[in-house]
């Protein structure tokens, strides 16, 4: 059951987002399917343009053009993993095209095992499954299940947050998004505990989170509550119109090295600058105006993957925050990802650290 391996750490153990990276799942376009349109996702998916694409053929999988462009991509970046000596492992295939009801909601399909980042939250030894509120989204943790109990059996904590309803108690009624300027708010009531796994990043005992149209402040408290003393959970102030993870918005890269969206963070924690860390402003995405993004925005440019402190995997065609990154004293590794973000995400989206040779440490 599983692959073998030598390191003497526990089998999860993820602290940060830059140990030495032993161990990561990797998520699979196979068998995606185009989210089904839902209340959530007119406050989750900047550009308006696409509601009507999604009303229309969410619940079809996505066109096999598309399908194989994203997979090329994905494959390259495996391919760039396994060479650089990461354990890959990939979720079981899952049938997401099935319609289920439950009795507070009915939806047309699931979505996929794309981006494992958004179900998965690994911090320290323990795998939790997130409490997503995407109703499309309700059974994507069943892809991870073989590979959650495997990780269980080899001595890691497992556990799932409270199993979310989702009926209409958990959206703004009549909820409309803001636009530009005008205040942030967001579509979740406090009615149960609702994040996706990468509305949080790790930084060791300091988890960073922002409040999103997946995250609220009942997440926000169960989550501190359930890691208990040993961590601390800052919520960061952003900004942003459809406020969705917090990876291609706030990222410590590396100690000493925090990444920011110079559009969406409106103050960096004091504690950074206390700390003498270097507030890296990412730059300006590159991706070719009309280049087709379905789920996310052009800032997935900095949903970079760290390997260790020094090397990042980074998408082919940034160029100038390739060349950020060798200013800052890290080591990029380019990978063509365009295709991939077009009906996905970022590299870190895509994965989810399992194991990173390193200890739980405070770097404030
Ligand atoms: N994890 C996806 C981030 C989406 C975005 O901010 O564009």
């Amino acid at each position: 059951m599983g692959e073998e391996r030598s390191s003497s750490y526990p089998v999860v153990n993820a602290h940060n987002e830059w140990d030495p990276l032993e161990e990561i799942i990797v998520g699979t376009v196979e068998g995606a399917m185009i989210p089904p349109w839902d209340v959530i996702m007119e406050a989750t998916l900047h550009g308006k343009d696409l509601w009507d694409f999604y009303k229309k053929h969410g619940g079809t999988p996505w066109p096999r053009e598309l399908v194989d462009a994203a997979k090329k991509d994905l494959d390259e970046f495996v391919h760039i993993l396994e060479a650089e000596g990461v354990i890959v492992r990939r979720p079981t295939p899952y049938d997401f095209s099935k319609a289920y009801a439950t009795p507070d909601f009915e939806i047309e399909s699931g979505c996929y095992a794309l981006m494992p980042r958004d179900v998965l939250l690994v911090i320290g030894h323990q795998i939790i499954e997130a409490p997503m509120g995407w109703r499309s989204r309700y059974h994507e943790n069943h892809a991870y299940k073989d590979l959650c109990k495997e990780y269980f059996k080899k001595g890691a904590q497992w556990v799932s947050a409270p199993r979310p309803q989702l009926s209409d108690r958990s959206y703004v009624d009549g909820f409309v998004a803001p636009t530009e300027g005008e205040p942030m708010r967001t579509i979740l009531t406090e009615f149960e505990p609702l994040f996706d796994a990468a509305d949080a990043i790790k930084c060791g005992r300091d988890i960073f989170v922002a409040q999103s149209s997946c995250f609220n402040r009942f997440g926000i408290e169960w989550l501190q509550r359930h890691l208990g003393d040993d961590y601390r959970v800052h919520e960061v102030s952003v900004y942003d119109t459809h406020p969705m993870h917090i990876d291609a918005t706030f990222y410590p890269l590396a100690p000493g090295k925090l990444l920011i969206n110079p559009e969406r963070v409106e103050k960096v924690p004091d504690m950074f600058n206390q700390a003498g860390w270097d507030v890296l402003i990412c730059p300006e995405p590159l991706m070719p105006e009309g280049h087709p993004m379905y789920n996310c925005s052009c800032w997935i440019s900095m949903n970079v993957l760290m390997l260790d402190k020094e090397r990042v995997i980074v998408s082919k065609g940034e160029d100038t925050l390739i060349e950020a990154l060798k200013d800052w004293g890290l080591k990029p590794i380019p990978c063509n990802f365009y295709h991939f973000a077009t009906i996905g995400g970022g590299f870190h989206c895509a994965s989810v650290d399992i194991r990173r040779r390193g200890e739980l440490e405070s770097y404030f």
